[in-house]
């Protein structure tokens, strides 16, 4: 990355003056870090060119792969894909004894890994111009960078490596896959958003969607030195305009957590169709040679694995054959725009020699247990939610994520509405958990749902699309990412997501103004945000 990467300890003091050298406001949003609002980056703190900001708070989170990237209103967009975005690292105790046990050094063989597609004109110089249309779609790129790197190379020792995965893109979903010897290699997910998962999970690919992280680990021990392996993004169905009733057989698995959530209304949005047409309307069949398809080193050694769809994947990327048929949206994209959902290689990661010895633990060891990521709080909310007596007594705030207007005018809202700065249309009494439902109307995008200042627990996932159903993890539909405290969440059409957000931080000051948002970043420019006030 340009930018520093800032590696705190629980319980130190971070103290920051920003300058701002722009010639347009901005401000700081510290994304997942535990910080009063008023240092979180609210846009009611915007600094104008010249100004300065300083920002001074006690680290308390737990370990975690945490961000920072700008939150001014209406222009995070165009200064997210200018690159200004870095990582901010929380380390702890337990964790450091965790990574000592794998073996993994910060820097080495446990790597933030930032991911970000951009556009980029003829001489290589990012343009951001987003029309009426990008900012109902999103601003997809051309190139994609892997911590601010095209065709990233990455030396790691042949033992474990950690990667502490960013989606750092405006708007592009990824599907995270990995691939070793020509053939998907299954990768163990350790961390999500705010810490680490209750218990590791083993998966063939995750999504992820812009303002996510996701921490795997890779036991490439047997790995010779120079064995190329790549982290890649797997075609998927970026489910841009969907339709009434699209994919509603096979859905039926999760219908049964909760009825009233998974019922979904049918009334008829004949204002949407100018907006966006029906997937089936705007398929192509062109071919995508992959970017990277000259970089790849890899031999074949015929050792292939997992089912058809993934060879086929793994040919796709390798030979960058012709991308499966994606939607993209309501107008022509530029003819040289990666589709959203098409595959590429992201990085490459190239064995070495390891330094040290690999692991202190023979071949056959798994790996220790993760670090605990809940606080006792956050625990009990659980407990509570989970409990047949008291699962009733958790308030539940509902949230409908849907297209509003027509045509150029039409906005993404939630509950009907869009930003105003001086609006509080969510309140929270402090110190509490609540259960949110975000449903997302069936004619509609992905959306990233962020909340600042909180953590949450993913409950369940009901009316989930078919390529989510797939990779999921227990009978409440839960995703291996859904899995360890979540700050941004994936809502895709059709979909209701319950999460428990636990508000019980003590932050000094009793009444705290967050946002809720979506981090599809030009929706939340163009309003997909609201303050949430919590006292
Ligand atoms: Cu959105």
């Amino acid at each position: 990355m340009h930018n520093p990467t800032f590696v705190v300890r629980r319980g130190e003091r971070f103290a920051l003056r920003m300058e701002n050298t722009l010639k347009e406001p901005t401000i700081i949003h510290w994304h997942g870090v535990e910080c009063d609002w008023r240092q979180a980056g609210h846009p009611r703190y915007e600094a104008g060119p010249g100004q300065t900001y300083n920002y001074d708070f006690p680290v308390t989170n737990r370990a975690a792969t945490l961000w920072y990237h700008p939150h001014p209103h209406g222009v995070t967009g165009k200064q997210a894909h200018q690159g200004l975005v870095g990582f901010f690292i929380v380390r702890d105790a337990q964790e450091e004894s965790f990574a000592e046990r794998l073996g993994v050094r910060l820097g080495v063989s446990d790597l933030p890994v930032a991911i970000h597609d951009r556009r980029l004109d003829p001489s290589g110089q990012p343009i951001y111009a987003p029309t009426p249309e990008d900012f109902q779609m999103g601003w997809l790129g051309n190139a994609v960078f892997c911590n601010n790197e095209r065709h990233a190379r990455i030396s790691v020792p042949a033992g474990y490596v950690r990667l502490r995965l960013l989606n750092a893109c405006n708007a592009r979903l990824l599907k995270l896959g990995v691939m070793a010897h020509d053939a998907p290699l299954p990768f163990t997910v350790i961390a999500a958003d705010g810490g680490f998962l209750t218990a590791p999970v083993s998966a063939k690919a995750v999504f992820m969607a812009p303002g996510e992280r996701t921490e795997i680990l890779l036991d490439l021990r047997r790995f010779a030195p120079e064995t190329a392996v790549s982290i890649v993004n797997l075609p998927f169905d970026p489910m841009h305009n969907e339709h009434e009733g699209h994919g509603a057989a096979g859905h039926d698995g999760h219908n049964g957590h909760d009825g009233q959530a998974g019922q979904k209304t049918s009334a008829a949005h004949s204002d949407h169709q100018q907006a966006i047409p029906h997937a089936a309307d705007n398929r192509l069949n062109s071919s995508h040679p992959s970017p990277h398809a000259a970089h790849s080193e890899q031999e074949n050694h015929g050792a292939h694995e997992g089912h058809r769809e993934q060879e086929e994947t793994a040919a796709h990327i390798q030979h960058g054959a012709s991308a499966p048929p994606v939607s993209h949206g309501a107008h022509a994209l530029p003819q040289d725009i990666l589709p959203e959902g098409s595959p590429f290689v992201i990085a490459t990661l190239q064995t070495t020699l390891p330094d040290t010895k690999p692991s202190q633990s023979p071949l056959s060891d798994v790996p220790p247990a993760l670090p605990d990521s809940y606080s006792p709080s956050f625990k009990a909310a659980i407990a509570l939610s989970e409990h047949p007596a008291t699962k009733d007594e958790i308030p539940v705030q509902r949230f409908r994520l849907a297209l509003s207007g027509s045509g150029h005018e039409a906005k993404w809202t939630i509950n009907g509405l869009t930003f105003d700065m001086h609006a509080t249309p969510i309140r929270v009494p402090a110190r509490s958990a609540e259960i949110w439902e975000l449903e997302n109307e069936q004619r509609s995008m992905p959306h990233p749902m962020h909340l600042h200042g909180y953590f949450f627990q993913v409950l369940a996932r009901v009316n989930s699309p078919q390529q989510v159903q797939e990779l999921a993890q227990d009978a409440k539909g839960r995703v291996a990412t859904d899995l360890g405290p979540k700050d941004t969440v994936l809502v895709w059409p059709g979909e209701t997501v319950r999460i428990l957000v636990d508000f019980s931080h003590p932050y000094p000051e009793e009444a705290q103004l967050f946002m809720f948002h979506c981090h599809n970043l030009e929706h939340e420019d163009a309003g997909m945000m609201l303050n949430v006030l919590v006292e």
